[in-house]
């Protein structure tokens, strides 16, 4: 992709976090494609015929993080084809560009380099930042409906050592390029929204 055509915000944050909530919020103010790595995992493995379905819910399950030209590509297609049919006519999307939220991804060092050669730059990294009992808390309230396989204790604990193994080390890279602008994401929704806000509109001018 074109740097001067497409932005691209990674969102990063522990399981249950709030990543997904306030990328909504952004969708609706500011017209972004909103991309969640999960999600578009989470579509793979239900999509019939796909090779890779057993795989990804193996590892969902395992909270470990499924390889990254798995995840990668899906990310590529899926911004292609928000580029050929633009999620809404503002001015952002015209003449090819795109604006893009890039939810939960990337989550192991490998994943990023390889993002960044080869796919585009991002613009920056949004990183919400609470603590593990506010997530365990969150994820065990939204597990009594979401049908996710990995809303459960086991799986938790398994998605809480990953973050901390594995996916730290991409935020303190990229914290270590300038890149990170760091939210608290422990209070109402509200006030990390605000925030957020503040950060996007500062970062993007
Ligand atoms: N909630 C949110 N904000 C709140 C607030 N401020 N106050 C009170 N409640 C708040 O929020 C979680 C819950 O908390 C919701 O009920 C919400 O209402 C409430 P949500 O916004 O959904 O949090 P989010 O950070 O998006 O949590 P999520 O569970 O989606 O995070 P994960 O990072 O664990 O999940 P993801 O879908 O990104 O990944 C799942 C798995 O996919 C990974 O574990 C991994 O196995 C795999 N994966 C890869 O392998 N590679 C990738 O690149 C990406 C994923
Ligand atoms: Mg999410």
């Amino acid at each position: 992709f074109d740097e001067s055509k497409v932005t691209v915000i990674f969102v990063l944050g522990g399981p249950g976090a709030g990543k997904g909530t306030q990328c909504e919020r952004l969708v609706a103010d500011y017209g972004f494609k909103h991309l969640s790595a999960g999600d578009l995992l989470r579509a793979e493995q239900d999509r019939p015929g796909s090779e890779y379905g057993d795989l990804i819910k193996d590892y969902i399950r395992e909270g470990k993080i499924v390889p990254m030209e798995v995840t990668i590509k899906l990310l590529e297609v899926a911004m292609h084809e928000a580029i050929k049919t633009p999620p809404n006519d503002s001015e952002a999307w015209k003449d090819g560009k795109g604006l893009f939220l890039i939810d939960g991804f990337p989550r192991k060092m490998d994943q990023a380099l390889k993002f960044d050669e080869a796919v585009c730059q991002s613009s920056f990294v949004l990183f919400f930042n609470t603590t593990e009992q506010v997530m365990l808390e969150r994820l065990l309230e939204r597990g009594k409906t979401s049908g996710r396989a990995d809303d459960n204790r086991e799986s938790i604990t398994k998605r809480f050592r990953t973050f901390v193994d594995t996916s730290m080390p991409v935020v303190k890279y990229y914290g270590g390029l300038g890149k990170v602008v760091e939210v608290d994401s422990s209070p109402d929704k509200e006030i990390v929204y605000a925030n957020v806000k503040k950060a996007v509109d500062e970062r993007l001018g």
